[in-house]
């Protein structure tokens, strides 16, 4: 049974209490200093106790309200739905950010209906909070983008070469390599790119018109749940390759009167 609207604002209040008290864990640990606990798909791609610590928060929090929801954590928390809902959570995205202390990193946090897939869930809810800045994104499945309780739209379509463009580079040194060559013919043909380091807030930076679109590979669900819901319902198309939903290979945000423009500039330059 499809979600009601009055459930849907339920869920999302319940994402953003519990993204507010994580976000409270993770920047108090952010003033006690962080260390590096581990490294998952190169040396460069670290994980710190602080993520742990959030996904273990987030998690007990989001299923001692809802005890027959599924959990999909960047982290490693798993469990299978009883409801149709799962959490989709990266508990501080932009680790890399955090691990610094570049005030841009977040908590993600999405409740999606169907199976836990990019490929076939439907969106119904998502939160993102950058706790440094305090700054609240929320989107609820056809009630709109909000930054900090006061709508949000993507910004109207600009030609290419003023367009500012958020984009990623991936954890594997093949991989950048491939990407910063992809660099040398794309950035001619735009205004500017824009890599801040943490893929929810470059989807909320479309969501809020402080980025003309974005596009990244090798992001995993956790990363985009949220934001591609919160950039969706500000107007903005977020879309895969081809006809797919957002996946490892590929993902693309911006108005739908500039996406087909950026995503064949993408394409042709490889990126
Ligand atoms: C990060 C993304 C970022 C991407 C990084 C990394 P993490 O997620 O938010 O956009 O460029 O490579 O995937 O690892 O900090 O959760």
């Amino acid at each position: 049974m499809a979600t009601t609207d009055a459930l849907a604002d339920d869920l999302l209040q319940l994402a953003i209490d519990v993204a507010r008290e994580a976000g409270e864990l993770v920047v108090t640990a952010r003033r006690s200093g962080v260390e590096v606990a581990d490294r998952k798909s190169s040396p460069v791609d670290v994980v710190t106790q602080v993520d742990r610590d959030s996904e273990a928060l987030i998690r007990a929090r989001l299923l001692a309200a809802r005890p027959l929801d599924g959990f999909l954590g960047e982290e490693g928390g798993r469990g299978a739905s009883e409801s149709g809902l799962t959490w989709v959570v990266d508990p501080i995205d932009g680790t890399v950010n955090f691990l610094y202390g570049i005030p841009h990193y977040a908590v993600s946090i999405a409740v999606v209906e169907g199976e836990p897939d990019p490929q076939t869930w439907s969106a119904v809810a998502g939160v993102v909070l950058n706790p440094a800045t305090g700054e609240l994104f929320t989107a609820r499945r056809g009630g709109g983008a909000l930054l900090d309780g006061r709508p949000i739209r993507v910004a109207e379509p600009v030609p290419l070469p003023e367009a500012l463009i958020g984009t990623g580079f991936a954890y594997s040194a093949a991989t950048r390599a491939e990407q910063g060559a992809a660099m040398a013919h794309l950035l001619p043909r735009i205004r500017d790119i824009r890599r801040m380091g943490t893929a929810s807030l470059d989807l909320c930076a479309v969501a809020s018109g402080r980025t003309n679109g974005y596009f990244e590979r090798t992001l995993s669900a956790w990363d985009h749940a949220a934001g591609a819901l919160i950039a969706r319902e500000a107007g903005a198309i977020v879309k895969g390759a081809g006809e797919r939903q957002p996946d490892r290979d590929f993902l693309l945000a911006a108005h739908p009167g500039l996406a087909p423009e950026l995503e064949r500039l993408v394409i042709e330059a490889g990126a």
